[in-house]
């Protein structure tokens, strides 16, 4: 199949799974053409089977917003008369399923028809999509979809609580590669570079939006460090950072918590990880926890959104309410004292992971195109 991707092309989990996606199908044969403002972080390989396509929005001083969605539907439809693409997919819903549609529609004038799969991915459709500025186009663009799917439950049963969508959902989960950590040795897996041999290691990694409560990672590390020896790693760059770094400050705990910035090597930093932080306000899926679990390093999380459908309690690691810090450390404390439960954990975590193997779950997406373009 000829596939196209719209997406983010940031560190976000949304253009993560788009961009491992994009190259799991093209090394099961098929053509994948990425259409985004920017080559997306993971997309190392270029091949025959993957090309990028950069959508240019010119700079005109009329204009207070660039008008992205334009440029992105023109630039859609070139790209899919040029290259004879026979289905669009896109992943998060603003603007991409609004300028996807325009493109579906200037197409349908030159007598070319294509299908169209919306993925949404949480904030599209949680933090974002539901604001009242947003939500008719989000829910026109949704309903105009050829298919639509979500990355959990949780994340169907809020379009569907928000939104008055006609279209199916279909839950397709997100996936990791496990085979890919299975084989990779980690020659520079360099823990001692880290931190001392007797401290524990915990690592958060995200974009430091207020979503993240990235405030509450500190302050479970700082419960957890009164009675394990250890050190924080956090990973990522946004917002919130300078606060959290304040409050490092504030309790002391300078030497103990490194700020490690944006990063494209988070495999490096997980496979020496003990332990990994994700207390969200919300999260529709976790994809960071995933990234954790294949890495058998066990989650503490909240119970909200779709992180229950990823993270097992009692199992993988464990959830406690938002803002339950007290709770969340001392769960994190009961998992680290002990080598022995420790280890039984990060047992747990890689065979969570396994759930959601690459190979599970990349199939249900083709079985999904092929539906499509039998339809169409
Ligand atoms: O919040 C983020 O980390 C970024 C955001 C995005 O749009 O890229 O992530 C969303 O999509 C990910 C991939 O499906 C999910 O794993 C995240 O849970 C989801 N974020 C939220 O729902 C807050």
């Amino acid at each position: 199949m000829k596939i196209a991707i719209v997406c983010y092309p940031t560190f976000g989990g949304s253009g993560v799974v788009a961009t491992e996606l994009g190259l799991a199908l093209s090394r099961r044969g098929h053509e994948v053409h990425f259409v985004t403002y920017k080559q997306p972080v993971r997309l190392e390989t270029i091949s025959s089977h993957i090309r990028f396509h950069e959508v240019n929005v010119p700079e005109y001083p009329l204009f207070h917003y660039q008008p992205y969605e334009l440029a992105l539907s023109s630039k859609l439809v070139n790209v899919i008369k040029n290259y004879g693409i026979e289905l669009l997919h896109v992943h998060y819903a603003i603007p991409h399923a609004y300028a996807g549609y325009m493109a579906k529609k200037m197409l349908a004038e030159e007598g070319i028809e294509i299908p169209m799969v919306t993925t949404l991915h949480g904030t599209d459709i949680t933090l974002v999509g539901n604001h009242p500025f947003y939500k008719p186009a989000v829910t026109f663009s949704i309903n105009k979809s050829d298919y639509v799917t979500s990355v959990s439950e949780s994340l169907k049963d809020d379009t569907l609580r928000h939104f008055d969508v006609k279209t199916d959902i279909e839950v397709i989960p997100n996936f990791i590669d496990v085979s890919k950590f299975q084989k990779k040795t980690f020659t520079d897996c360099q823990r001692e570079l880290m931190a001392q041999s007797d401290e524990k290691i915990i690592t958060h990694v995200s974009n430091f939006r207020k979503v993240k409560r990235v405030d509450d990672v500190v302050k479970i590390f700082f419960e957890i460090q009164k009675s394990v020896s250890a050190r924080l790693m956090m990973v990522g760059e946004g917002p919130e950072r300078e606060t959290a770094e304040k409050l490092v400050r504030d309790l002391g705990m300078r030497d103990k918590v490194l700020f490690l910035g944006q990063s494209n090597e988070i495999d490096k930093i997980l496979c020496f990880s003990d332990l990994f932080l994700l207390p969200s306000e919300t999260e529709s899926f976790g994809l960071a926890a995933l990234e954790a679990m294949v890495h058998s390093v066990p989650v503490i999380s909240s119970n909200t959104g779709g992180l229950p459908e990823v993270n097992k309690d009692d199992f993988s690691g464990y959830l406690h309410d938002v803002g339950d810090v007290s709770a969340m450390a001392n769960s994190a404390i009961s998992i680290l004292e002990t080598e022995e439960v420790l280890r039984k954990f990060k047992r747990q975590a890689g065979e969570t992971a396994r759930d959601f193997d690459i190979n599970m779950i990349v199939p249900r997406y083709e079985e999904l195109y092929k539906k499509a373009l039998i339809k169409a």
